[in-house]
Order: structure tokens, then sequence, then C-alpha cells
């Protein structure tokens, strides 16, 4: 048999059923037998016993050498199918996979990290296993592969997707409170869909999403970005400077803050910019709300200054530091508290014993990763661990954390 030519569900399925057939003929002719015997021989009808037979040889082999003969056939195909369980595909593609407490976090080759196990179709996948704290068990129901993580032991599985869709990985190994938490699951996409998405910086984050968004609305052909003029004033170092105006024939000072740039947008020619001339045309009911809010957002500093580059880097860290297994992104309730709108919104905390309300500044969302065990969250319990990070990486994580609202 040569074990590189199934797949795993291939491998495990006939050894399931081959066992399972076995047991069940087992369980009925066996229980059959029995009460068979109980009837005929029951004590009502034979008050004495009268058989005289002391052994039969042929009887005695037949049930020796059988159920050897059995055994070794399921230990056999046991065996085959563990090997193929075993033996990696040579053109597999390695998915570093680490378990903590409690989320899953998967490395890719180039460096890529994703909180899904996105794969190729019909391409085998070699899972290594690394847990960081305590066993887990990475468990694919739909590929029939379970393999524990033991810390300090790197472990690994693989599986074929056969099919495009969405499987279930669970923990299958109890690793404390959030344990029923440790879900995810296998994306299996096409080929081609899967290197695309796996080329896909995750540093194109809103600095490339704002250019595309000025692009489309066609504002780069009277705006730079980077300081040099063209018919219209530049973008960049727009958002709080001191704007001299024109409106209704007379002249004054505004603060380019969130109204005056959205005022700039709907109604251009209100307020015209000193030096320049109203040709900008009104965007009024061009552009959707929500493509309006986040083009005004890209007026916002952090979004030029680097600040995002950060936030690329603190959603990295997110993954690979394991937050995302006790904070959720999207307001879901998970071991701590979510991190979608954390940012300004006012907390109440245990400090040193006392109950007290705190508003979620930079500061304090510093102190919340630096020293977790100092202000407990009401209603938490304290177990979020003390990470080992640099100030560079606090830095990133709470940039991160301010743009989920
Ligand atoms: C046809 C050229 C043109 C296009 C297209 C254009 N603008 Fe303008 N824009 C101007 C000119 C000229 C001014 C300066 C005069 C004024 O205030 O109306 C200006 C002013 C502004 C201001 C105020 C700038 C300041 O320094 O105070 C903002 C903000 C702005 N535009 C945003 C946008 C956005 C966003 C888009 C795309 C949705 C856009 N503009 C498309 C020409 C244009
Ligand atoms: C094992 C689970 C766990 C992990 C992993 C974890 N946390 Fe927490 N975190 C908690 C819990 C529980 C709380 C609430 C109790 C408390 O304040 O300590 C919390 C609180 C916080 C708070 C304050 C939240 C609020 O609503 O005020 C921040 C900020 C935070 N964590 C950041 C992080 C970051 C960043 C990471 C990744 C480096 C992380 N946490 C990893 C469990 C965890
Ligand atoms: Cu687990």
């Amino acid at each position: 048999m040569n074990p590189q030519l199934v797949t795993t569900t291939e491998a495990v399925d006939p050894v399931f059923m081959l066992i399972f057939g076995i047991s069940l003929v087992m369980l009925v002719g066996i229980t059959t037998v029995m009460i068979y015997f109980i009837v005929k021989y029951h004590h009502s009808k034979h008050p004495r016993p009268t058989s005289q037979v002391r052994y039969n040889v042929p009887l005695e082999i037949i049930w020796t050498v059988l159920p050897t003969l059995i055994v070794l056939g399921m230990f056999y195909y046991g065996w085959a199918g563990y090997l193929a369980l075993r033996n990696v595909p040579e053109d597999a593609l390695t998915v570093k996979t680490t378990g903590r407490m409690w989320s899953w976090t998967f490395e890719y080759e180039n460096g890529k990290i994703s909180d899904k196990l996105y794969v190729p179709v019909g391409r085998p996948i070699k899972v290594t296993l690394y847990s960081e704290d305590v066993l887990h068990s990475f468990f694919v129901p739909a590929f029939r592969v379970k393999r524990d993580l033991v810390p300090g032991q790197p472990q690994y599985a693989w599986f074929v997707a056969p099919e495009e869709g969405s499987y279930d990985i669970f923990c299958a190994e109890y690793c404390g409170r959030g344990h029923s938490d440790m879900i995810t699951t296998v994306e299996a996409v096409p080929p081609e869909e899967f290197q695309d998405w796996l080329a896909e910086k995750p540093a194109a984050g809103k600095q490339a999403q704002c250019e595309q968004l000025f692009q489309k609305h066609g504002c780069l052909g009277c705006h730079s970005l980077d300081g040099s003029q063209k018919v219209g004033p530049t973008f960049q170092g727009l958002w709080g400077k001191e704007v001299r105006v024109t409106s209704d024939g007379a002249e004054r000072t505004v603060t380019a803050d969130a109204d005056y740039i959205r005022r700039s947008i709907i109604d251009p020619n209100a307020e015209i910019v000193k030096g320049f001339s109203a040709t900008m045309p009104s965007f009024e009911g061009r552009i959707p709300e929500d493509e309006l809010e986040t083009m005004i957002d890209c007026f916002k500093p952090e979004a030029e200054d680097g600040g995002q580059a950060a936030g690329a880097q603190g959603e990295e860290l997110f993954l690979k530091e394991g937050c995302i297994g006790c904070h959720s992104r999207d307001g879901t309730e998970k071991t701590g508290p979510t991190f979608k709108g954390l940012y300004g919104k006012e907390v109440t905390i245990m400090r040193d014993g006392e109950e007290m309300t705190v508003t979620a500044d930079e500061d304090y969302l510093e102190r919340s990763i630096e020293d977790p065990q100092a202000e407990i969250v009401k209603g938490y319990p304290s177990i979020m661990p003390d990470v080992d990070l640099t100030q560079e990486q606090i830095d990133a994580l709470v940039d991160y954390i301010k743009t989920l609202k």
C-alpha cells in the first residue's frame, strides 16, 4: 500500500468502517447465541448437568485462530491508515500553527499571519503544531485529523481539502475557561484565489484604502497627497490647519476639522480657499455616507505619519501574541472585553480593591497591556497574561485598538 496516494479521510474511514463492521457482527452474533443458550439450557429444562465433554480440539483451534486473524487484520489496516496520516506528501504546503489560550494563529512561509487557515483546494497541507502554554488539540473533523499540541514538543498533521468550503477547526483538549472559544475554520479556496490572498499585504491598511478612495472619486486629479500644488490645495497636513477662506465675499479663518472637510466636499463653493478658484465640483449625493466618513477619517494625521503602518503591525501582534484568543474585534463577548469601541469608552475597573471609572485613553490601554493585574475590568476574571512586549509593540497594539471603532 502506498500511503501517499490517499487522503486522510480515505485513510481513516475504511479502517473505521471495518472495525465498526466487525464489532457489529460480534455484538449481534454473540448476543444471539447467548440468548439462544439461555433459553435452551435453562435450569428448569436441565436440573442437573449432563454433558460429559471435556475438550474439543477443532473448536479450541478455531476460536483461537479466528479472533487472532481478525485482530491482526484490524491492526494491519489501522497501521496502514496511521502511516498514511504520518507520511506527509512531498508537495505539501507548510503552515505553522500555534495554539494558545484561547486562539489559533496560522503563519505562512512568506510571513503572512491569519486567524483562519486558508488553503488551496486539492493541495496537501502540512500543519506544524506548536503550543505556547498548555495542551491543546488540533481537530478538523471533516478531514479526520486530530493531533495534540504539546508545549515544547513540535507536532504535525496533514490533510487535503478536496472541495471548496469552510470546515470547522476545534480544540479537542480542555484547556481552561475559554476552551470553547478556541474555534476557527479551514477556508478552502481555489488555488488562484489562494495565491492572491497569500500575496495580499496586511500592511495595505488604511493608507492604501484612502488613496484608493480618493482615486475612485477623482480627488487626486486636483489634490495631491505629498504636498505638491495642483489645481486645488494639497491634502498633506490639512488636518487641524488654520485655513483662510472666503465665504459670502468676506474673508475669515477656519480650522480644518471634520466638519470643515465635510463642508468642503459637499458644498465646496460656500467657502473658497484663499488663492484658489471655485473649480471644485460638489460631491453631494455622489459619495455614499460610509465612504464619506472613511474619507474624512483619511485626513486625520495617523493616516499620514506612519501611525497606520504601526496599526498594521498592531494587527499582526494582536493575532500573533494571541490577544484574539480573549478579545474580539467585532463586539462579541469572549473571555475578555471586546476591543470594538473600547478607545474613548468609560470603563469601570477595580484598582487596589476600589471600584472606579476611567476613560480608555492611550495611557489606560498601555497600562492594561503592560501591567494587566493592576486594574481589572469589572465583571471579568483577572487572568490576562503579562505578555512580554517592547514599548514599540505596545504602541502598535494601542494604535491598532484605536482603529477598532
Ligand atoms: C476639479 C478639481 C477638484 C476636484 C475633482 C476635487 N477638488 Fe477639492 N478643491 C479643489 C479646489 C480648486 C479647492 C480650493 C477652492 C475651494 O475651497 O473650493 C478645493 C478644496 C478642497 C478642500 C479644502 C482644502 C483646504 O485646503 O482647505 C477639501 C477638503 C477638498 N477640496 C476635498 C476634495 C475631495 C475629498 C475630493 C474628491 C471627492 C475633491 N476635493 C475633488 C478642486 C477639486
Ligand atoms: C487569556 C486571555 C487574555 C489574553 C490572551 C489577553 N487578554 Fe487582555 N484581558 C483579558 C481579560 C479577562 C481582561 C479583563 C480583566 C482585566 O482588566 O484584566 C483583559 C483586559 C484587557 C484590556 C482592558 C480592556 C477594557 O475593556 O478596559 C486591554 C487593553 C487588553 N486586555 C489588551 C490585551 C492585549 C493587547 C493582549 C495581547 C497582547 C491581550 N489583552 C491578551 C484577557 C486576556
Ligand atoms: Cu485549547
